[in-house]
């Protein structure tokens, strides 16, 4: 098969579902071509079977916003000419799922055609695609694919209720992780640069946008701390860590942070005891799979598809919406109760194991026609 893959480069789960598929389908044989305005930060290494094509911008005085889906657009078109690429595939429907409707309509009116797929993530559907500005066009691109695939039952649900695409349209395949870089084992640097011998470490990996609420993971861990000695390791950037601080100064806990800015989260995962992700609406949580798969029970809210990655009660414990005394409490209580935590730290590993890259990458290339 021969497919252009479309993400995001930047730090974020689409993008590392974009590039480690990418990688796994080169891997397989398959002509991959990696199309991002710049190269994907996961895409560190030479693949043979992958190239990555960066979408250039022109500057033009005329335009205070240059049209990148445009040049997107642009950019695949000459890819389908020069390689005969049979399938465009679209990671996060924003701008990416248009530019390629579009690619295809200027190939069809020259006797050409390419298939088309896209996976929804997240946001592109609980967010920012239900915003006015976007949400007409983004239903129209989404429903002209020939495949579509979304990494959990909520997010198919949330796209027939709010695009209108019947949910039985949708594929569901899950997010996936690499269980050989992602695996529990004891990080004794990390835990001793994190805290002092005998303090908990509790964990958050995200790109700090408002959706990660990361007012309720300080929220949450203050009241874990007024029972226990603990840091709270922050990993990633974005918007709202700002946010993390002030509320930890406010809760007379901002010494117990450790603000780690954008980094691989292996080893800080290694050495954590637990992960906080307490976002209102995650389609999937590839960030909680990764902990889990570390042997990191996970902490949320009992929403999204968050439920239909962490097992409440069993590999990590899921709370209402918004009680992050609720989360901090169950988190406490489970790191006092040493036996209980140990169980839940293999079943964390076990669920993971569930995630496996084969599978999952089978599902795909099935679904793109490539098998
Ligand atoms: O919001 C993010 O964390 C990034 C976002 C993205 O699209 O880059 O992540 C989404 O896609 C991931 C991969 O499919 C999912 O694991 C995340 O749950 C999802 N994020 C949200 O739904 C908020």
């Amino acid at each position: 098969m021969k497919i252009a893959v479309v993400c995001y480069p930047s730090v974020g789960g689409s993008g590392v579902v974009a590039t480690e598929l990418a990688m796994h389908l080169a891997d397989r044989g398959h002509q991959v071509h990696v199309v991002s305005y710049e190269v994907p930060f996961r895409l560190d290494r030479f693949r043979a079977n992958l190239t990555f094509h960066a979408v250039t911008m022109g500057e033009y005085p005329l335009f205070r916003y240059p049209p990148y889906t445009l040049n997107l657009c642009n950019k695949l078109i000459e890819l389908v000419d020069e390689f005969g690429i049979e399938l465009i595939h679209s990671h996060y429907a924003i701008p990416h799922a248009a530019a390629a409707w579009m690619a295809r309509e200027v190939l069809r009116g020259r006797g050409r055609d390419v298939r088309l797929a896209c996976t929804l993530h997240g946001t592109d559907i609980s967010l920012v695609g239900r915003e006015r500005g976007y949400h007409e066009l983004t239903r129209f691109a989404i429903d002209r694919q020939d495949v579509i695939t979304t990494p959990s039952r909520w997010l198919a649900e949330q796209t027939e209720q709010h695009f209108g695409i019947a949910a039985g349209r949708q594929l569901v395949i899950p997010n996936f992780v690499d269980l050989q870089r992602f695996r529990p084992e004891p990080a004794p640097a990390a835990r001793a640069c994190l805290a002092p011998p005998g303090w908990k470490v509790l964990t958050h990996v995200s790109n700090f946008r408002p959706v990660k609420h990361v007012a309720d993971v300080v929220g949450a861990f203050a009241v874990l701390r007024r029972r226990m000695p603990a840091v709270l390791a922050l990993v990633g950037d974005g918007p709202d860590l700002p946010l993390a601080e002030e509320r930890a100064r406010e809760l007379g806990v901002r010494d117990d942070l450790r603000i780690l800015g954008s980094q691989r989260p292996e080893a800080i995962l290694q050495a954590s005891d637990l992960f906080l992700l307490p976002s209102r609406s995650e389609s999937f949580g590839l960030a909680a799979l990764e902990a889990m798969a570390c042997g990191v029970p996970v902490i949320g809210y009992a929403l999204g598809g968050l439920p239909e990655v962490v097992e409440d009660g069993v590999s990590g414990m899921l709370c209402p919406e918004g009680v992050d005394v609720c989360l901090g409490t169950l988190a406490a209580d489970l790191l006092d109760n040493p036996p209980r935590y140990a169980a839940m730290r293999a079943a964390a590993r076990a669920q993971a194991e569930r995630f496996a890259p084969a599978p999952v990458v089978d599902a795909y290339e099935r679904a793109l026609g490539g098998r």
